[in-house]
């Protein structure tokens, strides 16, 4: 049943991500797009250092410092209302983010990458997100393949929930990520999408991150700058099928969409006359 929803605000402190590379390198303007996205309502603020679209290289952890630490001080420096989230698979980024202001991480590899991730998210309280991918950014578009792709990818969300747990980690704190896009062809990505509810049914909030993805464009053949209709529907579909957290780079839109579906699902059915005026 779908009901309250987060927005997760995208930062992306990188030169090649795969919609926004390079536009938000420079510190300052990452704190101003993070702020300006906290004010149109993202409740969480995603800051990664570390592109993971398909085909990109790794990004040493130093480097990956460098990126991000200042702007997540200077993000919880700007006092606004958003929540920090560190995007990274990596113990050593996660905990400085952590230790700069950031009360959330969201890691890609679901714990594998850095299993110490797990020990740290723990020890600090915190939540973070757990999400599915099938092998590694590099090389996840080769040919993936599942037996059944709703059912393998809840298996192993439910797999790495439960290495969260015995690593310390709260149930309560665990969001779960189906990884639209990563190791998944056009068709897979839509059943993920479709049959979302078996993910949900978990138990734990699930989040979606679709925001002007390639199977958007495969779709309807937009350019990655113009993929916010696209992003609109899925998030609005994947909202029905219960996701309560959305990853997105263009907030505003996005929250008056889910605000629409949320009062329509929400609302009684009506005969009510004034319902239907105009004015
Ligand atoms: N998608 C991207 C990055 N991080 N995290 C979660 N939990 N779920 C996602 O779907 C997800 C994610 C890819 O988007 P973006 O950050 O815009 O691109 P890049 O990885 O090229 O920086």
């Amino acid at each position: 049943m779908a009901g309250e929803f987060l927005l997760m605000g995208v930062v992306n402190v990188t030169p090649d991500s795969f919609s926004d590379g390079g536009r938000f390198l420079d510190p300052s303007a990452a704190v101003a797009h993070g702020v300006r996205l906290a004010g149109e309502g993202a409740a969480i603020l995603d800051i990664g250092g570390e592109s993971t679209r398909p085909g990109a290289d790794p990004v040493p952890a130093e480097e990956e410092l460098r990126r991000v630490v200042s702007v997540v001080e200077r993000l919880a420096a700007a006092g606004t209302r958003s929540r920090l989230s560190i995007d990274t698979s990596k113990a050593a980024v996660a905990r400085a983010a952590l230790d700069a202001g950031a009360s959330y991480v969201n890691d890609v590899t679901a714990f594998r990458g850095d299993p110490a991730i797990a020990g740290l998210v723990a020890e600090r309280g915190v939540e973070c997100c757990l999400m599915h991918m099938l092998g590694e950014p590099r090389t996840m578009q080769e040919d993936p393949r599942y037996d059944d792709v709703v059912s393998d990818v809840k298996a192993f969300l439910e797999q790495r929930l439960a290495f969260a747990v015995g690593e310390g980690v709260p149930e309560e704190r665990v969001t779960l990520d189906p990884g639209i896009g990563f190791g998944k062809t056009l068709e897979q990505n839509l059943e993920l999408l479709r049959r979302l509810d078996e993910i949900a049914a978990i138990g734990r909030p699930v989040l979606v991150g679709t925001s002007r993805k390639s199977f958007l464009g495969k779709l309807t053949g937009r350019d990655v700058d113009d993929r916010l209709a696209g992003t609109i529907a899925t998030n609005v579909l994947a909202y029905a099928r219960g996701a309560s957290v959305f990853r997105v780079h263009d907030v505003a839109p996005v929250r008056d969409a889910l605000t629409v579906a949320a009062a329509t699902v929400a609302a009684p059915w009506t005969t009510n006359p004034t319902a239907t005026t105009r004015s």
